[in-house]
Formats: structure tokens, sequence, C-alpha cells
């Protein structure tokens, strides 16, 4: 990274061909130059010895990845670079892939959305939203603007002493049926142990987990191994080495910073790491003109086995599936019928990705 005082300002971000202060990182030379996480060992260990159990009790398993990674700017960190991903992509594939008996590995980003409690996410279902307290105090309706400043808002200590501190909490009656079968769902799963977490929150740490939890604890199963991919992965980081220790100073005008590629790590996945895997990536666009020739893209550059394309906007109403045998893809799109009623694209691409592997076993 170069961190100098621009005297005009550059543009803001654009791509160059590599300038002599970047290198270009083989696979090979990434995770020789970069420091591996503290945690990787017992991170690994753990999962192989879980991967053990569910190859023995002759279940498949799936490692999906989901949420985004960052890119730490500091040694010391106060900024950094993020990618776009909530996380819902894995954490509801997850799901679907458990209720289709596989057990999963699920490497997300830490604090991302994860299966089952997705459901009862901060920004989109409050869990505290959920519930209610025996006895509450009626809410008062909302003052309109004539009447707001002549009734008082009751304060927080008149609300307290409202509600009896022995009151017992409820769920309210609207939404226990769901509440329940999710609960249902994740109890049966936390039983038969078949979810495995492990997180990750730089870029850095997402390769080394891949590859460590690719060589050493997947490879045990087999072709019974499945990667789903959905992690949004940053394209560009800033190896340690060019790092600032510490925070970066403001009052030196305009930041220029030069990042160095990511090394493409899918090729190395598909014939060395893992190569008795089912390997399944995905490729988000915004330009939907470039979706499928990138995907096309992907597929022949890495060797591996789907892509499955996606668009920001339209990304939980359609897919695209591209494979050697359709490489004009195959759209998997959601009726909107079937939206309305609360299916999610999740189950069909399961659905679709349950057969597919199971024939690519079948055909081996
Ligand atoms: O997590 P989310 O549901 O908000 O987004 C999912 C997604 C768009 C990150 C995922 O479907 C995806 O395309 N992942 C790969 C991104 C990439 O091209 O690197």
């Amino acid at each position: 990274m170069s961190l100098t005082p621009a005297p005009s300002p550059p543009p803001i971000l654009s791509n160059t061909k590599p300038r002599k202060t970047q290198t270009e990182f083989s696979a090979a030379s990434y995770f020789a130059t970069q420091p591996a996480p503290p945690t990787l060992d017992r991170d690994v260990a753990s999962a192989r010895e879980w991967v053990q159990r569910q190859v023995t009790a002759g279940r498949r398993v799936v490692l999906v990845t989901s949420g985004g990674t960052t890119v730490p700017l500091e040694l010391n960190v106060v900024r950094f670079l993020d990618n776009f991903s909530a996380g819902t992509r894995g954490a509801t594939s997850a799901e679907y892939f458990l209720s289709q008996g596989y057990a999963v590995l699920f490497m997300h980003r830490q604090h991302s959305l994860q299966p089952y409690s997705r459901h009862y996410s901060h920004s989109v279902h409050p869990f505290l939203d959920v519930l209610e307290l025996e006895h509450e105090p009626a809410q008062p309706e909302p003052a309109s603007p004539e009447t707001a400043p002549s009734i008082p808002a009751p304060t927080h200590d008149q609300d307290e002493a409202n509600i009896d501190p022995n009151a017992q909490i409820t769920v309210r009656p609207d939404t226990q049926a769901h509440l329940a079968s999710v609960l249902r769902a994740y109890k049966r799963v936390k039983r038969s142990d078949a979810l495995h977490t492990v997180t990750f929150v730089t870029v850095n740490e997402y390769l080394f987990l891949l590859r460590a939890l690719a060589q050493d604890a997947l490879s045990l199963a087999g072709r019974g191994a499945l990667y789903y991919l959905a992690a949004a992965v940053s394209d560009f980081f800033l190896p340690t080495q060019k790092m600032s220790e510490h925070k970066i100073q403001s009052g030196k005008g305009t930041l220029n910073i030069e990042m160095d590629q990511v090394p493409k790590i899918l090729r190395p996945l598909t014939e060395d790491w893992s190569a008795n895997a089912f390997i399944v990536s995905f490729k988000l666009e915004t330009d939907m003109a470039l979706l499928l020739p990138k995907a096309r893209q992907a597929l022949d550059r890495y060797g591996h086995h789907l892509v499955i394309g996606n668009e920001l906007h339209t990304r939980k109403h359609q897919v695209v599936f591209v494979s050697r045998a359709e490489p004009d893809g195959r759209w998997v799109r959601l009726e909107r019928t079937e939206e309305e009623s609360g299916k999610e694209i999740e189950e069909l691409i399961i659905q679709e990705l349950v057969l597919q592997h199971s024939q690519w076993i079948a055909a081996a």
C-alpha cells in the first residue's frame, strides 16, 4: 500500500495494471507470506472431529460460506473495507440443506445471519417484538401534533411501576406457530449434531480457513462433500507487509490506497485441496449483461462444477445455474404467488443441488 499525500485529487477508485509496488499473489505465495489466524488450528481440529462424526453417521457434508469479508487498512485496525452481504443466502440455504439430511459446516462472517436465528434478526423481525408481558400496559396512542403538547407521554419510571416484576413472558399469539416451527427445527438440528459453525471476519481469515477446512476436514467426506461458496469475498487486499501499524492519520490530504489482488483460490480448491468434492460457487453482478459471461468465465477458469449467477437487486427472486452441461444457463425463479406465500428461492436452489450432487456421485 502506498499512503502519500496527493497534489491533485486522483480518481477515487480505478482498476489499473499492476504497478511496480504491487505483487501478483499466487495462492502459494499468498499463504507463504501472509499470517495464519491464531485460532486456525483449533477451529480446524474441532471441524475435523465433527466431519468425522458426520461421515460415521452416513451423512453428506456441505461447507456453506456466508457473509462478506473485510479488508483491514491498518494492523491495529480502525478502518476496513467491507464486502456487501448480510448472510441471508448462506443462512437460509443452510436450513434447507439440513432439512435434506446434509450436515452443514457453516463458515460465516462473525455476527452475520445464522440458520434459524435469522428469522428473528434485529433488522427484519426483532426478537423482543415477538414477546409480550402479562398485564402489559397498553401502548399509548401515537400523539397527533395538536394533542401532543397537552398529553405528556408516560415516563420510563411510570411504565416500570405498572409492570409486575413477576409477570410471565409469553410469545405473542400471532407469532407462536411460526416461532414454534423454527424452534422445533433448531432443536432437532442441535440434538442431531448436524450443524457446526466457524467464523471469519477478514479476507485473510477466510482464505486460511477455507484452505485448511478443505484439506484437513472436508476431505474426510470424499465425494459426499459439497462446497456452497455464497460468501462475498474481497477481490483486493493489503498485504500485512504494506499495512500501516497504527491508525492512518488524517491531515495529509487525499488518501491513496493501492491494493493487491486476492489470489484466485477456486482452482487450487478444485484441483488440489478438495479434488473429490462437488464445488458450487456464486457470482454476483450488478450489470445483468455481465452475469452469464462472467459465470461461464469462472467455470472455464477454475474447472469446478457449477456457478450460480445472481444480480444484486433480483437475487431473492431469480438465479441462473451455469454448468458445462448448460453453458447458456438455466434460470430458477420464484413465481409471484410462491413469493407471496413466503417461499424462499433457496428451497429451489438446494432441491436442485441435492439432485445434481446425487447424480454426480452416482456417475462416479
Ligand atoms: O448474503 P446476501 O443474501 O445478502 O447476499 C448473497 C450474495 C449476493 C453475496 C451471494 O448470493 C453471492 O452472490 N455471493 C458471491 C459474491 C461474489 O460474486 O463474490
